[in-house]
């Protein structure tokens, strides 16, 4: 399509839809008038992809992620549509602002950070890379909460992302199936003499699946990312007629778990986990069946990926539907779920990973109880004789009245994958160890990756913009082609561009920053960004202590030259999470008092911005000088932020941690900070058990001073608050080494003021890891996905007879 015919269809559209011209609609008649537009545009290349991978037969990866958070999709549909620059300059023709449209769409926030939009990144390149991969998840009908800050404590309020209806997705009530949850399941021999299971009372729910077109970046190919909904079937009616009954339905896709790296423990959360894996696998299924291909052969056409534990019942739930509805022997259908299953894991936070009573196991889908129960009993079996009783007993799935999910997804799958080096090495050395002595060639690493085209053409478009000029565009297709900018590395007119252009960033981001927080940042002070969810282990209070010191620094003497500071935060805590929570109001207070304190003359200011998430995001990034990635070594198991922020041109200051490591490789020592224990080192402390956070609070004259800030009225309005993380650094012995990592992170701080001071300098070390970044690009994590897991193909790699290849 061209602009003009683009400003025709879409004046007739909007004429169509609203009856009105272009001067009286509002944005969101705007924005509803585009997007339907865009959809009908697209939908037949949708259609097109899929006929193509099922008249190729073409095996499939299906990607079971319990989050999803693409944000907002109106402009990366355009951008991978090829039609941004079009209908940018289309619509401002007719005196429209692409952006004022883009405001109003609601960012689709079906997730709670990393994982959800790791699974959002990957939807974006399984697309732009052309593989068949689908998304397989939750509707929920309320996405993460909104934060709101209220006397600097954080508020939760609800997100109701679907009150205007949500344009990107199709219902597909044809596709439906239907879910039982509860109940009971007694098996009895059927006309054959095979048990077949007899199932009593219980809910049968309807799943309603929304699909929505993941478009890949000018490449023609529209993939499925398919959340499912519950319903009551119509003829079940009759058994929900109180208003409780139909809300104990509902609630089932109504809430997303705000819970980030800790488990919900909550009978709900179990009841979405299987909602979702049984109507997913079904659908599977189904689909399978209909290519009447023997069930045998599964394996070559299905692969199905488990995004962390949460979705680990499809091991048990495909097993299920092998034997009790397809009839397979055991041992058939179940080397066919181990080639069809694979595992990622996210974290080795000890909380996070799911352990379910039995007792709540068997209430919530009895049938998939005993399956995992005879599974187990098998894998005891065959390890018996094979391994030692206590590896067998700390391995197996059933421990102690609790079913390890993590276990299930290991034994249950081929591949079990961490999503760093380092976090890959201490799955292998320290947290599953006893299964890498059981199944080494099941374990590998696949470092995670971001959506380069969200994180640079859409969120920073001056930056592309110098890109281009300097190297071309060609970076746009291949991240990896970022690294000609080092032939600029002595450039001055480039080094002075991309200052500018971070510049230019920065100071929309304060103008921002001006009409929502009403403070006054100077754009040219160091922008200092942590931006994650809020969590102990990723040391938010090691920033705000080190803010403490250089604010009471400043009041010894005013006159300190040190270069102007903004901090900036962005996170949200879960709602339980107490600590998490406090550490929000003290950082809150902190920044009352030291933005309004005169006396230091602007040189330091914190901004906590409200509502952190995917849209936000794209704001900040861009305008970030520091990348803050300080979590204590070895807990954080990749991090994406860290990524997004070193391809805006960040440098980062960072523990030898998670993705961290591997971007000090790719940029080497001289262009990033580090500073803090290693891994090593902390795992040594836990061997010695010889940490004392009191002695260095006795002796160490700095750390005393900021640590006893937080309890004797420095800051106002924290008595409570400060007291509590006080009293977890020095009564409970600082669990995370914040005391420990401090002095040093002092010193690379200070090295960053330094570094910053000579301009030339740090512009060089920003363009380094702007120039390295591109091998953090999704799109090739994907492909080794791909590659060594699912054993899928792009479309377009096969030729058809006459050596045309085929689309
Ligand atoms: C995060 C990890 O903390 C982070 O390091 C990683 O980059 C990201 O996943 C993507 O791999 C995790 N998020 C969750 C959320 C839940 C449970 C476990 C994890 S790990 C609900």
């Amino acid at each position: 399509m061209n602009k003009i015919e683009f400003k025709k269809k879409f004046s007739r559209r909007l004429a169509e839809k609203f009856a009105m011209d272009v001067a009286d609609a509002s944005p969101d008649e705007l924005y509803q008038t585009l997007g339907s537009l865009m959809t009908s545009e697209y939908s037949q290349s949708w259609q097109q992809t899929w006929k193509d991978y099922r008249e190729a037969e073409q095996k499939q990866a299906y990607y079971f992620s319990i989050e999803f958070l693409p944000g907002k999709m109106l402009k990366s549909n355009l951008l991978n549509m090829g039609w941004l620059e079009m209908v940018s300059e289309g619509l401002a023709e007719l005196g429209i602002h692409l952006n004022d449209l883009a405001e109003v769409e609601p960012d689709m926030a079906l997730g709670n950070g990393g994982l959800g939009r790791l699974a959002s990144c990957f939807m974006d390149s399984i697309a732009s890379t052309g593989l068949p991969g689908n998304g397989n998840g939750i509707r929920y009908e309320y996405g993460l909460f909104k934060q709101r800050f209220v006397d600097n404590y954080q508020v939760e309020l609800p997100d109701e992302w679907l009150q205007k209806g949500n344009l990107w997705e199709v219902r597909k009530e044809s596709k439906a199936v239907d879910v039982r949850i509860g109940g009971d399941v007694y098996l009895s021999p059927d006309e054959y003499g095979n048990l077949t299971p007899i199932y009593q009372d219980g809910m049968l729910l309807r799943a309603v699946p929304y699909d929505t077109g993941m478009v890949g970046y000018k490449n023609d190919i529209v993939n499925t990312m398919r959340l499912w909904s519950v319903e009551i079937p119509p003829e079940e009616e009759d058994r929900y007629r109180s208003i409780e009954d139909r809300r104990a339905v509902e609630d089932l896709t109504s809430v997303l778990y705000p819970d980030d790296s800790s488990e919900a423990g909550r009978k709900l959360r179990l009841s979405q986990e299987y909602f979702f894996v049984s109507a997913g696998v079904q659908s599977i299924l189904r689909y399978y069946k209909q290519l009447k291909k023997p069930m045998d052969k599964i394996n070559q056409y299905i692969a199905i990926h488990i995004n962390d534990t949460h979705p680990a019942m499809c091991v048990a739930e495909f097993m299920r539907l092998l034997i009790d509805d397809e009839k397979l022997g055991w041992e058939r259908a179940w080397n066919l779920t181990q080639e069809v299953m694979s595992y990622t894991n996210h974290t080795i936070m000890a909380e996070a990973l799911e352990k379910w009573s039995i007792g709540m196991m068997k209430s919530v889908c009895p049938r998939i109880y005993q399956i995992i129960e005879e599974i187990d009993r098998r894998f005891v079996e065959e390890m018996t004789g094979v391994h030692d009783f206590d590896l067998i007993q700390r391995t197996r799935i059933i421990q102690c009245d609790q079913v390890h999910m993590a276990h299930l997804a290991i034994i249950g799958s081929h591949s079990t994958n961490g999503v760093a080096k380092l976090h890959s090495d201490l799955l292998k050395s320290v947290v599953l160890q006893d299964f890498y002595r059981i199944y080494p060639a099941r374990f590998n690493n696949k470092t995670n990756g971001i959506a380069m085209r969200r994180w640079t053409q859409l969120a920073n478009p001056t930056m592309s913009k110098v890109l281009d000029d300097t190297i071309g565009d060609s970076w746009r297709e291949q991240p990896k082609n970022l690294r000609l900018l080092l032939n600029y590395e002595e450039d001055n007119q480039v080094l002075e561009a991309l200052a500018s252009a971070k510049l230019e960033n920065k100071k929309r981001l304060a103008s921002y920053i001006k009409e929502h927080c009403n403070i006054e940042v100077n754009p040219h002070a160091i922008f200092d960004v942590q931006i994650k969810r809020l969590h102990a282990y990723k040391r938010q209070l090691l920033n705000l202590l080190h803010i403490i010191k250089l604010y009471l620094d400043l009041k010894e003497d005013p006159e300190q030259a040190i270069e102007p500071r903004v901090f900036i935060f962005g996170a949200k805590a879960a709602p339980s999470y107490h600590y998490a929570k406090s550490v929000i109001k003290v950082i809150n207070e902190a920044a009352s008092l030291i933005n309004q304190d005169t006396t230091i003359k602007d040189k330091l200011k914190i901004v906590f911005l409200e509502n952190y998430n995917v849209s936000l995001a794209e704001r900040i990034i861009p305008a970030a000088d520091v990348s803050e990635q300080i979590s204590l070594a070895s807990k954080e198991a990749s991090g994406t932020s860290n990524m997004k922020l070193m391809l805006n041109g960040a440098v980062t200051i960072a523990t030898l941690d998670g993705a961290n490591v591997e971007i000090r490789d790719a940029v080497g020592d001289e262009n990033i900070a580090i500073f803090g224990l290693t891994e090593s080192e902390v795992y040594q402390y836990y061997e010695n058990k010889n940490y004392s956070a009191t002695n260095i609070y006795k002796e160490n004259a700095n750390v005393h001073k900021v640590v006893k800030a937080l309890i004797d009225g420095t800051i106002p309005n924290i008595f409570a608050e400060g007291q509590e993380i006080f009293d977890s650094l020095i009564k409970y012995n600082d669990e995370f080494f914040v005391l420990r990592d401090f002095e040093d992170y002092c010193l690379a701080q200070e090295s960053i003021n330094e570094a910053y001071k000579d301009k030339r300098r740090w512009q060089k070390i920003s363009l380094n890891n702007i120039a390295h970044a591109g091998r953090f690009s999704s799109d090739s994590t994907v492909q080794r996905y791909a590659e060594d897991i699912w054993q899928i193909e792009p479309v377009f790699a096969h030729e058809d007879d006459r050596g045309v290849i085929q689309h």
